[in-house]
């Protein structure tokens, strides 16, 4: 299940492998933009968790509150109400569980019930106390770029320069845990695609995704179907692609951000990107016949990536 053979480790989880951890999506919520309301109950939930890991998945994150832009906010009972009893039932088959919150209670409840990272894509700033609890739970946490909740963070989507700017406020984000306790070690970093962020936003941090992945922490992306792809895809009268139909673009966002140095990749549906590991793996493996290609092609081992190894 683990994807490689791991040199650093990440708490225990390893840090880097021959390929990006893939993280399979499972939101209990009845609105999340693509799967809203499909694995709405703990039976359909746990099931759906089962079949991601089945697909490919190294683990699940489980989120009990919607994020899409617009959301409003659930009560803690009701998140708490959705998310626990699924990783409480997915830990106990040995599937390992993130949860996907911005809050301390509900993250403390869900590692309490077996979850071994926790997903805040506030990156601490939404809940004080979740510092105290990542550090004292010691378990990984991402720290996903983030600028306010759901229902206004379109308007924060305003940046000079935005790859500088999310640099910034993601390195603000860790020095703040780390400050309070939380080992360096268990931080991963995420630049929030699509929080407060629109469309060119989103490209030109993928395009700039070494110099994130150079930032001396882990770092996850989380591209998957999100709406700048249905964008990129839309119809001759601007359309945007609907979700279900974005997934060959979330594959090849996969690998790019693979070849890119991300140690995860958060996606809807794992067999897509997995297998898209596959051929990336396989191809870039096999060592190229001196000579093989004319010089402007042949790998140059002076742009492999230094904590990754990948080209
Ligand atoms: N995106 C969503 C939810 N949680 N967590 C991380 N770390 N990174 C993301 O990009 C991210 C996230 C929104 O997508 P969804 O509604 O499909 O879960």
């Amino acid at each position: 299940m683990n994807p490689g053979t791991a040199g650093d480790t990440l708490n225990g989880l390893p840090a880097f492998g021959s390929r990006p951890w893939v993280m399979g999506i499972l939101n209990v919520t009845p609105d999340s933009f693509s799967d809203g309301g499909r694995w709405n109950s703990t039976d359909t939930a746990v099931a759906h968790g089962r079949l991601l890991v089945a697909e490919g998945a190294d683990l699940v994150d489980v989120g009990g509150e919607s994020t899409r832009p617009g959301a409003h906010r659930v009560t803690v009972a009701d998140e708490l109400a959705r998310v626990v009893p699924v990783i409480t039932a997915l830990a106990a088959e040995g599937i390992r569980c993130s949860v996907d919150t911005t809050r301390a209670v509900v993250a403390e409840a869900a590692v309490r019930a077996g979850a071994v990272i926790i997903n805040d894509v506030s990156g601490g700033l939404a809940d004080p106390d979740m510092v105290t609890v990542a550090a004292e739970t010691g378990v990984p946490w991402i720290l996903m770029h983030w600028r306010g909740h759901s229902d206004r963070m379109q308007d924060l989507a305003r940046y000079d320069d935005v790859t500088a700017e999310v640099t910034a406020e993601l390195l603000r984000q860790a020095d703040r845990a780390v400050t309070a306790g939380v080992d360096p070690a268990a931080i991963v970093l995420d630049p929030g695609l699509g929080f407060a962020k629109n469309g060119d936003h989103n490209l030109q941090l993928l395009r700039d995704l070494p110099h994130l992945a150079d930032l001396g922490f882990p770092l996850l992306v989380g591209a998957s179907r999100k709406r700048f792809i249905g964008e990129l895809l839309a119809d001759a009268d601007g359309t945007p692609r609907p979700p279900a139909g974005r997934e060959a673009a979330t594959a090849a966002l996969s690998v790019l951000v693979a070849q890119r140095g991300a140690w995860g990749v958060r996606v809807h549906e794992p067999r897509p990107s997995r297998d898209a590991f596959a051929a990336w793996e396989a191809v870039r493996e096999r060592p190229a016949p001196p000579d093989a290609f004319p010089s402007p092609l042949r790998p140059d081992p002076s742009r492999q990536h230094p904590t990754t190894g990948v080209r």
